[in-house]
């Protein structure tokens, strides 16, 4: 992770280096912390962050499912990440909202310890490589299945949950595969370790739904809506494993994975990225970057490029 200048730590702007907490911290015990990931870019009219408001409110719909309160209203983490970002001077860049419960007691019961709240941003780049989102990935189905909807919360983008994704992404990396697709325990397709799954049949666009254990991704929406108004049929469904065998194509879609292709999985062959995945990947790209005015109401501008520029 390369340093950047501050990070923003419960109401402050603090050195990277002093942003730190104690080893009581409830949140490292037990996993009880929520975050987001959420991408700014660089576009011809400054900064934009995409889809800010949408990562946050997720954000506090992760921690009222766990029954936590996060002290900071989405309106004032709106303008910490704006701030952020001036104060950090980076173009581009990875924002990393996190709340957890921090320092007094432990035991499992969260009791009354005080919720933290922080805000990193940094420079991240292509999350599966450079090369996978030009050429595609490697992915294997994990024998970790995915946690079941009655086990933990899979809507909450809770911190203890990805030890389910850290799991799977250890698996199949240490077996020599680029990244982790997970199974529900019924046999169903959930999610990568990081991203949302889309499998493409015969121009039809399939990604499964809410009720196989996968996170609500900002960009499987945002993807879904840039397909169907592009003139594909999207369908959420069910999608077991031999679906991914026999596809046309298939891609991956997250903030920090973006748009990246598939080009095997188990090891079939689903071939080099196709053309309605290429489509889709440029429509999210040039969107993000501002090079598209289609979508552009999901741009939330932290900084403006100078007149004329
Ligand atoms: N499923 C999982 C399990 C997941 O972690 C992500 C995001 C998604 C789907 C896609 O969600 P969205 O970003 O809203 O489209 N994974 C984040 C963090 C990955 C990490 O290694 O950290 C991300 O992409 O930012």
């Amino acid at each position: 992770m390369r340093e950047t200048e501050k990070i923003w730590m419960n109401g402050e702007f603090v050195d990277w280096a002093d942003a730190r907490i104690h080893v009581g911290t409830h949140g490292l015990h037990y996993g009880s912390g929520v975050f987001e990931g959420i991408r700014a870019y660089e576009t011809p009219k400054g900064t934009a962050v995409f889809r800010l408001t949408e990562h946050l409110k997720r954000l506090h719909n992760s921690a009222q499912i766990l029954y936590m309160e996060i002290p900071y209203s989405v309106e004032e983490l709106r303008s910490v990440c704006h701030e952020l970002i001036g104060i950090n001077g980076l173009p581009e860049c990875y924002l990393r909202p996190l709340a957890f419960y921090g320092y007094d007691e432990l035991g499992v019961n969260p009791g009354n310890n005080p919720v933290d709240v922080v805000v990193m941003s940094w420079p991240w780049g292509a999350y599966l490589g450079a090369d996978g989102v030009k050429n595609g990935i490697r992915a294997k189905i994990s024998s970790w299945a995915r946690v079941d909807m009655n086990t933990v919360p899979h809507v909450s983008k809770a911190t203890g949950i990805y030890l389910n994704s850290m799991l799977a992404v250890l698996e199949v990396t240490k077996a020599g595969y680029d990244e982790a697709i997970l199974m529900t325990d019924h046999g169903h397709i959930a999610d990568g370790s990081g991203e949302n799954i889309f499998v493409v049949t015969d121009g039809v666009i399939y990604t499964p739904d809410l009720s196989h254990s996968i996170l609500p991704g900002v960009t499987r929406d945002t993807v879904i809506q840039i397909a169907q108004d592009l003139g594909y049929r999207v369908e959420t469904t069910d999608l077991i494993r031999t679906d991914l065998y026999l596809a046309d194509e298939i891609f991956m879609t997250g903030t920090a994975a973006e748009v990246t292709p598939v080009r095997s999985v188990d090891d079939h062959e689903v071939g080099p990225p196709g053309p309605i995945t290429r489509e889709i990947q440029s429509a999210y790209m040039d969107t993000v970057r501002g090079h598209s005015e289609r979508w552009s109401h999901w741009l939330e501008y932290s900084t403006r490029a100078p007149a004329g520029a």
